[in-house]
């Protein structure tokens, strides 16, 4: 009997001391419970164009290494410790990164979601990002600076301003005119079908002196 209420009371004292640690877990984004993936669901990587004035490609406008077509849009359920949804989180603290690094931004909320978390924990990148450069490596989702723990999602990017300097300028016209002329490079595969011609000298000057504001 006496070591049963030894029990009893050591169990008490781990409790009310643990109670504190759990309850601050509460509302606590976990990057294993919580998962980020894209519409698309297929087994090839998608490109997205983007353009320094934010008028390139949505989410949804996607294509894959042949050129169909298909839907990047990236959907995040986040979730805290207990597996309960995270409702009416900032976007701000949340935001995409590629792996290389390659891709330049216009401004730090082109990486945000479009939202912060609705009532269901969801958020979405759906609208046109401002940016240049290039990326050929996975997208990771970050909260608050932490990677999530899944997989990370097979979506490249590019953009006619090639050089990343916040403009469609002649600089971008000569790294397109080598790539161009020496056979291929994914960065001036603006119109992303695997192979560079009038497709893509069509893009480039589409988007020419269009600059980040
Ligand atoms: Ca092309």
């Amino acid at each position: 009997m006496r070591s049963v209420k030894m029990v009893m009371c050591v169990l008490f004292v781990s409790l009310s001391l643990s109670l504190p640690v759990w309850a601050e877990l509460i509302g606590v984004p976990d990057p294993t419970m919580s998962a980020a993936w894209m519409a698309y669901q297929g087994p090839e990587p998608l490109t997205l164009m983007i353009t320094p004035d934010g008028t390139g490609g949505y989410f949804s406008d996607a294509r894959t290494p042949d050129g169909t077509i298909a839907d990047a849009t990236i959907t995040l359920l986040l979730m805290d410790y207990f597996n309960t949804p995270i409702g009416y989180f900032p976007r701000e603290d949340i935001w995409i990164q590629s792996g290389d690094g390659g891709i330049t931004f216009c401004g730090i909320y082109d990486l945000w979601p479009d939202t912060d978390t609705g009532p269901d924990g969801r958020t979405s990148w759906f609208q046109r990002p401002k940016g240049g450069r290039h990326s050929e490596e996975p997208m990771v989702v970050y909260v608050n600076g932490t990677p999530l723990a899944g997989p990370p999602l097979e979506l490249y990017f590019n953009s006619p301003d090639i050089t990343g300097n916040g403009s469609v300028d002649l600089t971008d016209v000569t790294w397109f005119t080598m790539d161009y002329f020496s056979g291929y490079h994914f960065r001036s595969d603006l119109h992303r079908d695997g192979v560079l011609n009038v497709s893509d000298v069509v893009l480039l000057a589409q988007w020419m002196g269009r600059r980040c504001e």
